[in-house]
């Protein structure tokens, strides 16, 4: 139950919000504050309030699950300004984070003390939105136009000794009792007879340069994303117009986003990110120990892995076949751990730390003996595999983990090759491993449950996104990869080019188009996939013979120079090669085709409608828990873009019904291909969408 409380204690007020898990600005938790103000305004015996959170946090910002809902008074730039007009002195105290509107009330206050590692941040514009409780045109006051936009832009948060350094609080506390501390400093206000302090009281810069300059990178970046530029535009706003007018400028462009597709698609990232660790099979199961981590293998799956692990302080040894290997492995990761510091993620002393203590590089499986947790990332091939995971059985301790990293491999033939398949898993990490958040946790017919929620604790501990999947060829990501991609190299060889291909999706919003992703992946990855899949293939499936051609002129991509596109030292993102024309069209007249024209539309409705259908169908098979799971993988380890909320939720924003009369239309020329998932189909006749089996 909400509750904000007021307690007065020598002439200082303090008002506590207690609304767990993150003190969310809830209807109750509003009226709360606006009550706990007015009584301070009006309580002769108190001279200064204290405002902090109870529990893990100071604010976690307004309450998520509201949004959408139709908006209940008092609303928070009301109970913010309120705030920041009491006629005497109002103290923020800060622990653990403030973040959106939690930030924004610290700001309605006139003094802010947090505890040394808060985060202070504004986040509105991960959730499609800007922050619309006066952090447009307070923050820029307090902190100046160009650190005030880059928190407001990019939504990441500050440490608290930055924010100090910035101006944002005026104190760090390096205790561990914020209330305390700042109801001392409240006490030495009082002695002082410090003034109120209101930010909007503040001027603030004009910087007509600074902003275009600003908007321009924006522009860029954004590939189609809104938010921050709206939210630039209300810090534009903040430097032309009086505090209140800008104050209502950005209420109108709060609520012009929060009526958006893309504010619709954000939220759903963010719930469905926190819905995949809800797992029934290992609710109040406790996960094995896991500090010391074995891998097999050091190329740059395993070395990446490695890296992600001591990169998070875990003691890792990484076995190779042969001294060189090894030697190499450890060179590797030491190169990801010298661009880790290039990126502030890791400093001297633990970057010595790492490779004097945490890392060991060694030959043969004797190390491992100790081993709580051991990760196979070497060829992907059974037999290979099978041997591995023999000879682990044989060296690991009894209760260890062993996991491997296969893509598409049956992890129940691997444990099978063990006397201990309940104690084996698969870790599907994506390259660069120290990077890519994704982690596909594939559990096996026979995985323990504290296994799974082993692997679940440790995502956690290396900051991955964790999603279950079943066993089948590819798991969620690459089996869905594998159908859209599909549906791309028809259309390839129907007429379009890669390039146009690639153009359409990445304007739609994709990190990447197919075929620059094959380029980086290397062709022979493809090609390598083709042909292990030759002997199921189904005569009417269609073969990218293209794609054939360039992996047999050595085309491997980026690694050759030369792919799809060609790169070299005046184009390293590469640029188009005349010469593919030739090879493609090659390929279609061998097939006796006749090709047509697409349309950028034409191209992402198919490929959309192929990703869609195959999603749906990893669901009903139990490969993925749930449609959102779909979302999470595609957000996290295939660049789908964030504001569109997921391959799924996309699909539920468009209409079932749409991506259905497609799917039919399609299959006018090709009913092989595209024949409609029975889950589509199912809940299309029912009304339904993909969101409502996520609360199912
Ligand atoms: C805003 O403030 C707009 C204003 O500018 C203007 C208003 C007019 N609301 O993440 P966790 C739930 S926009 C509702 O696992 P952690 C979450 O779903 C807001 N619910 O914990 C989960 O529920 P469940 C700007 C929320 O310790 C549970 O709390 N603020 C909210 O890993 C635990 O969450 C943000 O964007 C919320 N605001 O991380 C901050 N936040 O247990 C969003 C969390 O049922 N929040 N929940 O799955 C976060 O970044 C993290 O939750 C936080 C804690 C860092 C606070």
């Amino acid at each position: 139950m909400a509750s904000v409380t007021y307690e007065i204690v020598q002439n200082v007020a303090t008002i506590t919000v207690d609304n767990a898990p993150v003190n969310a600005l809830s209807h109750a938790v509003r009226q709360g504050l606006s009550d706990a103000f007015a009584r301070f305004e009006n309580d002769p015996d108190a001279r200064v309030a204290v405002v902090v959170g109870a529990g893990r946090l100071f604010l976690g910002g307004a309450d998520i699950s509201e949004f959408g809902k139709p908006s209940q008074p008092p609303i928070l730039p009301d109970v913010i300004n309120q705030i920041e007009a009491c006629s005497k002195p109002v103290v923020a105290g800060i622990h653990g984070a403030a973040l959106g509107g939690g930030l924004e009330v610290a700001l309605g206050a006139h003094y802010r003390i947090a505890r040394a590692g808060t985060k202070l941040g504004l986040p509105e514009v991960k959730l499609g939105l800007l922050p619309g409780a006066g952090g447009t045109q307070r923050l820029p006051r307090l902190v100046g136009l160009d650190p005030a936009i880059d928190m407001i832009t990019s939504g990441a948060p500050v440490l608290a000794d930055r924010a100090r350094d910035i101006g944002l609080i005026d104190r760090v506390d390096t205790g561990n009792d914020i209330c305390a501390a700042a109801q001392a400093y409240a006490q030495e206000l009082l002695q002082t007879g410090a003034p109120v302090r209101p930010v909007s009281g503040l001027g603030v810069q004009q910087a007509d340069e600074l902003l275009a300059d600003r908007r321009a990178k924006l522009a860029k970046t954004a590939r189609g994303e809104v938010a921050a530029l709206v939210a630039l535009d209300a810090v534009d706003a903040a430097t032309k117009l009086p505090f209140a007018e800008g104050l209502a400028e950005e209420r109108r462009l709060f609520l012009y986003l929060i009526d958006t597709p893309q504010r619709a698609g954000m939220i759903h990232a963010f719930f469905a990110e926190r819905a995949v660790a809800k797992l029934p099979e290992i609710k109040g199961v406790a996960p094995r120990g896991f500090a010391r981590i074995g891998v097999i293998g050091g190329g740059t799956m395993g070395a990446g892995i490695a890296t992600s692990a001591v990169l998070n302080n875990m003691r890792v040894t990484l076995v190779e076949r042969d001294k060189d290997a090894a030697d190499r492995a450890h060179a590797t990761i030491t190169r990801n751990l010298g661009s880790a510091m290039k990126r502030g993620k890791l400093d001297q002393a633990g970057y010595d730390r790492i490779l004097n203590d945490n890392l060991r590089t060694v030959v043969g499986y004797g190390a491992l003996s100790d081993a709580d947790l051991v990760i196979e990332a070497v060829f992907e091939d059974m037999a290979v595999k099978k041997e591995v995971f023999a000879e682990l059985d044989r060296v690991l301790p009894q209760g260890a983990i062993l996991a491997t990293n296969t893509s598409y491999l049956d992890v129940n033939e691997i444990a099978g090759a063990t006397s201990r398949p309940a104690d084996v898993i698969g870790l599907h990490f994506f390259s660069p491993a120290h990077i890519m958040k994704l982690l596909e946790v594939v559990v096996a017919d026979k995985t323990a449950p504290d296994v799974t929620a082993t692997a679940f604790a440790l995502a956690k501990t290396l900051g991955k996104a964790a999603v279950r999947a079943g066993v089948c060829d590819g798991f969620i990501g690459n089996r869905i990869l594998s159908h859209y991609r599909a549906a791309a190299d028809h259309m390839v060889l129907d007429g379009a080019s890669p390039y146009q291909i690639d153009k359409a999706l990445t304007d739609f919003g994709f990190a990447m188009g197919p075929y620059q992703v094959s380029d980086l992946a290397g062709l022979d990855i493809g090609y390598a996939t083709r042909q292990r899949k030759l002997a199921t293939a189904h005569p009417r499936d269609r073969a990218p013979t293209f794609a054939d051609a360039l992996f047999h002129a050595g085309r491997l991509g980026q690694k050759t120079g030369r792919g799809y596109y060609i790169y070299d030292s005046d184009s390293p993102k590469g640029r188009s090669d005349p010469e593919l024309e030739a090879i493609v069209t090659q390929a279609r007249s061998d097939a006796g085709i006749t090709p047509r024209r697409f349309s950028d539309d034409e191209i992402v409705h198919r490929y959309m409608a192929a990703m869609v259908n195959e999603g749906a169908r990893v669901v009903t098979e139990g490969i993925a828990q749930r449609p959102s799971d779909v979302d999470v993988v595609f957000l996290y380890g295939y660049g789908f873009p964030r504001w569109r909320g997921g391959p799924m939720k996309y699909a539920d924003m468009q209409g079932l019904d749409v991506i259905l009369a497609d799917i039919q239309g399609f299959a006018k020329d090709d009913n092989h291909f595209w024949t409609p998932a029975p889950l589509l189909t199912q809940l299309v006749a029912e009304g339904r969408n993909f969101d409502s089996l996520n609360k199912a």
